[in-house]
C-alpha cells in the first residue's frame, strides 16, 4: 500500500491556504455568521503538549465544517501573553519577560501552524502588545470613571512566594493557584472591580445560556445567593449599641442561644472603644491570619472565645452571650450571627465544644442538629408558624427589629498586582494620594523597560527612573503614576471583543464589527475556568453593556468543555508530572492529520482519555489505506453502494453538529472496511466529509488524485438522500430447544427484548415457545427459546 508523504503535503497545503487567505473571516457578508472561539493560549516556555490540541482540533473540525455549510466563520487566535509564569521564567533565565514572550510566541506559532488549524491569522492579537493593552487600560478607565472600580484598604490574599496579591478565585484550598504556596492575609490598599453590583444579573443571565449544567451550577454556587433577614439585638452592657445579624433562618430566632461575631467585627468594636479582654485580642489576631474561604469552609476544629458581653434576643427578651469565633466571616452578611445550635451544624459543634445551650424550635423527630424546615415549637407566640410565615411577617414590617435581606457570597474582584509583566494601571495619584485615571489621549501607559523584575515586595515599576517622567507637568505637582499592574484576568476578560476588530486604533472595536460577530456562538474552554475567566468575561460584558458600549449582555451563548488527555500513566498530562507527549515529534513521525484524527478517535470529546501511541500508528495505517484506495479507485468504474454512502454522510453530519468526533472517525473506518468494487464515486463525498478532520490529506486527494483546481474547503458540504437510506433487514431463525420453528424479519442489530416481543406477536410462534425458561439470542441470526 502506498504511503503518503506527510512531510511534503502538509506544509504544501498549509502554505497554499495561507497564501489564498482562505480562512479570513468577513469575506462574504451575505453568509450567516458564526463566531467560534477557543481559549487563547498562554505562551509558556514549555510549548504545547499533546493534550492541548484536543480542544483546538475539535474547534478546527467544527469551523471547517461550518464554512463548507455556507457560514462566514470567525475563528481567531491570539496570545494571553502577560503573566507571572513568564515573568518568573525570565527572571530565572536572566532574560527580559519581553524576550521570553517573543521566543515562546514564535514557538507556539510554529506548533499551531504545524497542526494546520484554520485560524484567521490576520486577526492575531497579543495582550502584551501596547496596541492591545491600551484598551485594557481604557476599560479600567471607564469602569473607574463610572464608579465601577475603586480602591479599598482591606485584607487581601498575599502569596509570599510570588510576592503579589491574588484574587479570591486564584486561591485554591488556601493555596496559591499557581505555585501552591500557603496564602497569607495582608492588609493593603487594593483596586477592585464591583462585580458584586452585577451579582443578580450574573445569576439570572445563566438561565438563557447553553452551557454545561455543571458549569452553570458552579457559577451559581460561587455567586452564592442567600435570602433571609437581618435581625438586630440590643447589647446589655452598652445601652447605645446593638448588633445586627444576617440569617437565612429567621424562623429559628427563639432557638438562638448565643451570638457569634467575627474577629473582624470584634476588631472594629475595639477600634470604637470596646475594652476587650486580652484573650479576646489575642484570638482576633490569630484568626485574621487565616484566609476567608478556608474559614468559611470550616476546615479543622471550631475555635472561639467568650467576649464577656451579652445581647438581648428581641423575641424572647432573654439575655444570651456573645462569642467571637472565626467561623463567622467579617466580609459576609453583617459579620455577626445568631447561633441556633439545634438547627445549624456549625453552631451545634461550637455549642458542644463550649458547653452552650441547645434549644429545638423546629418540630421533627430524629437527632439534632437538623436543618429541615417545619412547624415551630418552643417559640412563644411563634409556635405553630413556619419559615414562610415568619418571612412574610418580616417583609410586612411586623417587627421593628427585623427586615428581609438578600446576600451574595461573591466578593468584588481584586485586580491590582505588585508584579511587572502586566498592563500598568492607568491611574495617577495627586499629592494627597487621591486617584484619578489618565486621559484617553495619554493611553497606553507604556510598561517601562528599565526595570529589574526580581520580586522584593516593592512593585518593580517603582524602580523605573523613566516611568514618572512628565506626570507632574501634566497632572500637577506631587502627582505620581500607580506602580501596580493589572491582573492578567483583566486582559482576557475582553479579548473576544477585540477579535471582532483587532487593529482598530480609535476604539476597542467598532460597533459595526461587534454587531456583526458578537455574541460568540460557541466557546471551547476547559472546565477549570468556571469561576474565574468565564465569570469575569461575563461581568466585563455586562458592565460595558450597562455603560452603552455593547448591545448584548452575555458574551458566550454556548460553552463546551473538552475532556482532559491523560498521560500513558493515566494521570493528567502535564510537564510537572513528566508524562507529556511532545506533539512536534508525533507530527514529524506521523503527520498532523494522523495526530488530529487520533485525538478525536480517542474517546468522547467531553470525557477524559488516556494517551496510547499504538493508537496513533493505527490511525496512520488507516489513512495510508484511504489514500492508496483513493488513488486506485480514482480511475476505476463500478457500482456505488448508495445506501452505505448516504448513511455515512448522514452519520458524520449529525455527529459533527453535536461534537461527537470519535464516532465520525469510527464510522469512516467502518465504511472503508466495507467498501466493495465500487469505482470512483465514493471518493469525492467521503473525502469532503473527512476534510475537516484530515485537511491536508483530503486536499491532496481532492486536488491531486481527483484533479480539482480549487480548494476542497471552497466546496459545499455533501447532502444525503434519505430515500437511499433503507434500514437493512435480516431473517432470524426462531428455535425451541434448538429446533427450528419458523423465522422473523428484524431490522439488523435489533436488541433482544425487541426480538422476543416480535416473536410473541406471532401467534403460531408464541405457542411454540410457550413456557420457555431462558433465551439465547445471536444478533441477526438465531433466537433460541430454551426450557
Ligand atoms: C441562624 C441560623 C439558623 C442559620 C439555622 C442557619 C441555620 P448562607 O448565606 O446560605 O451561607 N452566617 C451569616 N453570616 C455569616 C458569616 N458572616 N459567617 C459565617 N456564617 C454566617 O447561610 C447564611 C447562614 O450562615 C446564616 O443563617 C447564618 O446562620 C450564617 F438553623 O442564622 B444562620
Amino acid at each position: 500500500m502506498e504511503r503518503y508523504d506527510h512531510k511534503a503535503i502538509e506544509p504544501k497545503w498549509q502554505k497554499s491556504w495561507e497564501e489564498q487567505g482562505l480562512f479570513a473571516a468577513g469575506k462574504e457578508s451575505s453568509r450567516p455568521k458564526k463566531y467560534w472561539l477557543e481559549t487563547f493560549p498562554y505562551p509558556s516556555g514549555a510549548g504545547l503538549h499533546a493534550g492541548h490540541p484536543r480542544g483546538y482540533t475539535a474547534s478546527d473540525i467544527s469551523v471547517r465544517y461550518f464554512r463548507m455549510k455556507g457560514f462566514d466563520v470567525l475563528y481567531p487566535i491570539g496570545w494571553d501573553a502577560f503573566g507571572l509564569p513568564t515573568e518568573n521564567y525570565a527572571i530565572k533565565a536572566g532574560i527580559s519577560p519581553q524576550k521570553a514572550t517573543d521566543d515562546n510566541v514564535a514557538n507556539f506559532t510554529r506548533q499551531l501552524k504545524s497542526f494546520g488549524f484554520s485560524y484567521d491569522w490576520s486577526r492575531l492579537l497579543n495582550t502584551s502588545d501596547p496596541a492591545y493593552y491600551k484598551w485594557t487600560q481604557w476599560i479600567f478607565k471607564i469602569l473607574f470613571d463610572n464608579g465601577y472600580a475603586y480602591q479599598k484598604e482591606g485584607y487581601v490574599n498575599w502569596c509570599p512566594k510570588d510576592q503579589t496579591v491574588l484574587a479570591n478565585e486564584q486561591v485554591v484550598d488556601g493555596k496559591c493557584e499557581r505555585c501552591g504556596t500557603v496564602i497569607e492575609q495582608k492588609k493593603m490598599n487594593q483596586w477592585f472591580f464591583k462585580i458584586t453590583d452585577f451579582a443578580e444579573e450574573l445569576l439570572s443571565g445563566l438561565d438563557q445560556l447553553d452551557w454545561p449544567e455543571s458549569t452553570k451550577a458552579g457559577q451559581r454556587n460561587w455567586i452564592g445567593k442567600s435570602e433571609g433577614a437581618e435581625i438586630t439585638f440590643a447589647i446589655s452592657e452598652f445601652s447605645d449599641r446593638s448588633v445586627t445579624v444576617f440569617t437565612t433562618r429567621p424562623d429559628t430566632l427563639w432557638g438562638a442561644t448565643f451570638l457569634v461575631i467575627s474577629p473582624e467585627t470584634a476588631q472594629e468594636w475595639i477600634a470604637n472603644g470596646w475594652e476587650a479582654e486580652a484573650a479576646v485580642v489575642e484570638y482576633i489576631q490569630k484568626s485574621l491570619a487565616k484566609t476567608q474561604r478556608s474559614r468559611l469552609e470550616g476546615a479543622g476544629e471550631k475555635t472561639g472565645v467568650d467576649s464577656g458581653i451579652h445581647a438581648i434576643n428581641p423575641a424572647t427578651t432573654k439575655q444570651v452571650p456573645i462569642w467571637v469565633a472565626d467561623y463567622v466571616l467579617g466580609g459576609y452578611g453583617t459579620g455577626a450571627i445568631m447561633a441556633v445550635p439545634a438547627h445549624d451544624e456549625r453552631d451545634f459543634e461550637f455549642a458542644k465544644k463550649f458547653g452552650l445551650g441547645v434549644t429545638q424550635v423546629v418540630s421533627g423527630e430524629g437527632e439534632l442538629p437538623t436543618a429541615a424546615h417545619g412547624v415551630l415549637i418552643n417559640s412563644g407566640e411563634w409556635d405553630g408558624l413556619t419559615f414562610e410565615k415568619v418571612m412574610e411577617e418580616i417583609s410586612a414590617s411586623k417587627y421593628s427589629w427585623a427586615k428581609t435581606r438578600v446576600q451574595y457570597k461573591i466578593r468584588d474582584w481584586s485586580v491590582s498586582r505588585q508584579r511587572y509583566w502586566g498592563a500598568p494601571l492607568p491611574v495617577i495619584y495627586d499629592k494627597d494620594g487621591k486617584p484619578r485615571t489618565v486621559e484617553v489621549a495619554d493611553l497606553p501607559v507604556l510598561l517601562p523597560t528599565d526595570v529589574d523584575a526580581t520580586p522584593t515586595g516593592e512593585p518593580p515599576l517603582s524602580k523605573s527612573v523613566t516611568f514618572q517622567n512628565g506626570v507632574e507637568e501634566k497632572y500637577g505637582e506631587g502627582s505620581m503614576r500607580s506602580v501596580e499592574t493589572l491582573d492578567t484576568f483583566v486582559d482576557s476578560a475582553w479579548y473576544y471583543l477585540r477579535y471582532c476588530d483587532p487593529s482598530n486604533g480609535e476604539a476597542f472595536a467598532s460597533s459595526d464589527a461587534l454587531k456583526k460577530w458578537m455574541p460568540v456562538d460557541t466557546y471551547i474552554i476547559g472546565a477549570e475556568h468556571t469561576n474565574m475567566h468565564l465569570l469575569y468575561a461575563r461581568y466585563i460584558t455586562k458592565a460595558l453593556h450597562k455603560l452603552g458600549y455593547v448591545e448584548f449582555n452575555e458574551p458566550f451563548l454556548k460553552v463546551r468543555h473538552q475532556g482532559l488527555i491523560m498521560g500513558t500513566d493515566g494521570e493528567k498530562m502535564s510537564k510537572s508530572r513528566g508524562n507529556v507527549i511532545n506533539p512536534d515529534e508525533l507530527i514529524e513521525q506521523y503527520g498532523a492529520d494522523t495526530v488530529r484524527m487520533y485525538e478525536m478517535f480517542m474517546g468522547p470529546f467531553d470525557q477524559a482519555v488516556a494517551w496510547d501511541t499504538n493508537g496513533v500508528s493505527g490511525v496512520r495505517k488507516f489513512l495510508d489505506r484511504l489514500y492508496g484506495r483513493a488513488l486506485i479507485d480514482a480511475t476505476s468504474a463500478g457500482e456505488l453502494n448508495e445506501g452505505n454512502l448516504n448513511r455515512l454522510i448522514k452519520k458524520v453530519t449529525e455527529d459533527i453538529e453535536v461534537m461527537k468526533f470519535n464516532t465520525i472517525v469510527s464510522s469512516a473506518m467502518e465504511y472503508l472496511n466495507n467498501l466493495g468494487e465500487e469505482g470512483s464515486g465514493w471518493i469525492a463525498p467521503v473525502i469532503k466529509i473527512l476534510a475537516p478532520v484530515i485537511p491536508h490529506l483530503a486536499e491532496e486527494i481532492w486536488q491531486g488524485a481527483l484533479g480539482n483546481t480549487k480548494s476542497i474547503f471552497e466546496e459545499s458540504w455533501p447532502t444525503y438522500d434519505p430515500s437511499k437510506i433503507k434500514t437493512e433487514t435480516v431473517e432470524v431463525a426462531v428455535q425451541r430447544n434448538g429446533k427450528l420453528r419458523g423465522t422473523v424479519t428484524l431490522a439488523s442489530g435489533t436488541p433482544e427484548a425487541v426480538a422476543v416481543a416480535t416473536v410473541n406477536a406471532d401467534t403460531k410462534l408464541a405457542t411454540a415457545i410457550e413456557g420457555h425458561s431462558r433465551v439465547v439470542y445471536v444478533t441477526d441470526k438465531i433466537i433460541n427459546f430454551v426450557g
